[in-house]
């Protein structure tokens, strides 16, 4: 192969030189040479930040809740990763461009445009980006310790509004112990007589898994346990008088008044 084979017809004579001089050298032609160096994730992921910041086309609060739409948990990583660094805080990311899209993907389950799977994929995103942000969303004064046992309750395998909850508790300091998702009632039992912990709490998101709540109470109350442990109830089919009515010792409808929930139960 020359020169001539792959140079268009009016191209600058120094240039034809020094390509022709790389050929001798190399063997190859100069953009062979590079593509023998494949480029690495890395390598791509700051080449792609780098054209971002240059066209100004930084991600923006719209970009993450696009990410979770589509279910990008991989890229949203990045993005909101990216968006601390640009001095957004943690909370504000949060509120404003990732809860939003669980509102839509809400509605659009309810009318049946998403069906499960897209709903996983959302829900992943959204569980992997909250890792991002928890070491962010930690206050800079930490509070007195407490410890706090979570945990979704048995049929039940929402788990994103309890790990927000877990995540801002964690984020002010508490100590807390995250039990996962479809918890028996005896696992709670368990869990609680091993953590000894000074709150437990549960979280359903359906109406057909809510009334596990007082299962898991009464069974606190047999085993001698209720007055050792405060409970707490939340989630999206739960209301105030429901926790009541069950005997829970308190509700938090959001993450936010979750926390202040837990501070008023620790200091009483
Ligand atoms: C995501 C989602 C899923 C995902 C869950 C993935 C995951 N990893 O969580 C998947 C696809 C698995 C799913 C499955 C199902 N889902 Co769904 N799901 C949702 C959806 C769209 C969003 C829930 C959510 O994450 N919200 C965002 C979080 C931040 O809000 P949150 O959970 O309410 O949490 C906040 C507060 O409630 C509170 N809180 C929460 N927990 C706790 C705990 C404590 C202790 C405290 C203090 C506070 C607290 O603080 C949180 C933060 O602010 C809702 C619709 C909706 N708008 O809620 C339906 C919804 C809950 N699902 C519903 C249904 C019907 C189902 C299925 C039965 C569908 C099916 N046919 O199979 C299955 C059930 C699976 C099962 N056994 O659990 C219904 C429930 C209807 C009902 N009345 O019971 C809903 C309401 C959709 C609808 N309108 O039809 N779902």
């Amino acid at each position: 192969m020359s020169v001539a084979d792959t140079t268009p017809p009016n191209a600058d004579f120094d240039r034809l030189v020094l390509v022709g001089e790389r050929i001798e050298k190399e063997g190859r032609l100069p953009l062979e040479a590079g593509a023998a160096r494949p480029l690495s994730q890395e390598q791509l992921h700051e080449a792609a930040r780098r054209v971002e910041r240059k066209t100004g086309d930084a991600p923006t609060f719209k970009t993450v809740h696009e990410d979770v739409l589509a279910g990008r948990h991989v890229d949203i990583k990045r993005h909101v990763q990216d968006l601390l660094n640009q001095g957004f805080g943690a909370k504000e990311i949060l509120e404003q461009g990732m809860l939003t899209a669980m509102e839509v993907i809400g509605g659009r389950f309810r009318d049946g445009t998403v069906f499960i799977p897209e709903v996983l994929l959302s829900a992943r995103a959204m569980n992997e980006a909250l890792a991002v942000l928890e070491p962010h969303l930690a206050s800079k004064k930490k509070e007195a310790g407490g410890k706090i046992l979570i945990g979704t309750v048995r049929g039940d395998l929402h788990d994103i509004g309890k790990n927000m909850v877990l995540t801002m508790l964690r984020g002010v300091g508490f100590d807390v112990v995250d039990l996962g998702i479809n918890v028996r009632k005896e696992e709670f039992i368990r869990k609680v007589e091993e953590h000894q912990p000074d709150i437990l709490g549960m979280s359903a998101l359906l109406t057909t898994t809510m009334g596990e709540m007082k299962k898991v109470i009464e069974a606190l109350e047999a085993a001698g346990l209720r007055q050792k442990v405060k409970v707490i109830v939340g989630g999206a089919p739960v209301n105030e008088k429901f926790a009541r009515d069950i005997g829970a010792d308190g509700y938090g409808a959001d993450a936010g008044s979750s926390v202040d929930l837990v501070r008023t139960l620790m200091r009483g």
